[in-house]
């Protein structure tokens, strides 16, 4: 399955080393003004080798648009977007073709297929995330304008969380972290880490704000259900909470609830849901990203012939993918949410509310 959504459907092809990945987003709303300078800056914000604290194979993310826009609009018809691979250095993965990496999907690929390319990962490369990026952007667009803002930033490195919150200084570091006056210390932390040739896992928080109540499906749909199953489905992720998530395990109901009052709700434990539709507060979700298991240090596996062997996995890879899954994580809330909206539009005929509400509020940590 390489498709996703229902109304906006997205299907992503291509793989690491191949000569180009690209998508194709059916279903989009005519009339949405696109164009190719308008993915950049969030293919920057994703991409590999802009920073020293990810993998440094250098990809110029440039977008082609070969179909469904004309004079810079959307028209309706399918939007194809091309993205060419220019910096792949196959000879990395000579070693380890015929070898499963520990954690790495190329086990589970081997057994499924009994054929897999295993260059650069693959299909199964994060690569993948450069065309959720992309489509991604439409999406966002067309909630914009509708004022649904959907960002996103770090919430734990490691065992680091952040000490601070300020939206102003996500964007002014390159590990999307709320906090500047940690900055060095994450630095420190990931040289150490590099040194050691080891990995480390992450947290990723994304916020949708302004969504109206109405969205999601009330059963089988549910806006938290989507959310949840669109966020597991980036590569190294492991965990999705929504609201408080896990959290709910412990609590009573006296502090779960967000009352409502004239003014609005006094808080926001449901992260925005209720009943799997949108209730009009902030939609918080939460991921968690395992360690990346393309590592330097030496761990046991076997080949395909079954023989043991130890494998070390060199080349350019990520010490921590989480660094650079805040704009995917963005993204895959943003596919949902286009694609619940029009949804909900085919129902019920807009994309608002119907009955007087109270205030949303804003987010707050
Ligand atoms: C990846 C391994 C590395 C990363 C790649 C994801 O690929 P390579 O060994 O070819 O350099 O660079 O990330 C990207 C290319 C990207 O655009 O995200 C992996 O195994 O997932």
């Amino acid at each position: 399955m390489n498709t996703f959504g229902h109304l906006f459907r997205v299907t992503t092809f291509g793989e690491s080393h191949g000569p180009a990945i690209g998508c194709v987003i059916d279903g989009c709303p005519p009339g949405i003004g696109i164009a190719p300078e308008d993915f950049r800056a969030d293919l920057e914000r994703r991409a590999t080798g802009r920073s020293r604290y990810t993998s440094q194979r250098r990809e110029a993310d440039e977008v082609e648009i070969l179909s469904g826009v004309y004079e810079g609009r959307t028209t309706g018809t399918p939007i194809a977007l091309l993205i060419r691979n220019v910096d792949q250095r196959s000879k990395d993965y000579g070693r380890i073709a015929d070898q499963f990496r520990p954690a790495h999907a190329d086990y589970a690929y081997w057994h499924k297929y009994g054929i897999r390319d295993p260059r650069g990962g693959g299909r199964s490369s994060a690569r993948e995330t450069t065309m959720r990026v992309a489509a991604g952007v439409v999406a966002k667009k067309w909630l914009a304008q509708r004022g649904v803002i959907v960002r996103g930033f770090l919430s734990q490195l490691g065992d680091i969380r952040p000490q601070g919150f300020d939206w102003d200084v996500v964007e002014t570091n390159p590990f999307f972290w709320p906090c500047t006056e940690q900055v060095p210390a994450l630095e420190e932390y990931m040289k150490a880490l590099h040194k050691s040739g080891d990995s480390v896992g992450a947290r990723v928080d994304v916020v949708a704000e302004g969504v109206p109540p109405g969205w999601g499906e009330p059963i089988y749909g549910k806006l938290d259900a989507e959310l949840a199953a669109a966020l597991m489905g980036i590569n190294a992720v492991k965990g999705v909470e929504i609201g408080d998530g896990f959290a709910v395990a412990a609590m009573k109901g006296t502090e779960n609830r967000d009352e409502i009052t004239a003014d609005g709700f006094l808080s926001n434990h449901a992260g925005g849901i209720l009943g799997g539709i949108s209730s009009g507060q902030p939609i918080r979700c939460s991921i968690a990203l395992k360690p990346t298991s393309s590592i330097r240090v030496p761990g046991r596996s076997l080949d395909t012939e079954g023989a043991a062997v130890d494998v070390v996995t060199t080349g350019r890879h990520d010490p921590c993918v989480g660094i650079r899954a805040t704009p995917i994580a963005e993204a895959m809330v943003a596919l949902v949410l286009i694609d619940q909206a029009l949804r909900h539009r085919a129902q019920c005929g807009d994309v608002g509310a119907i009955a007087p509400r109270v205030p949303g509020g804003t987010f707050s940590p």
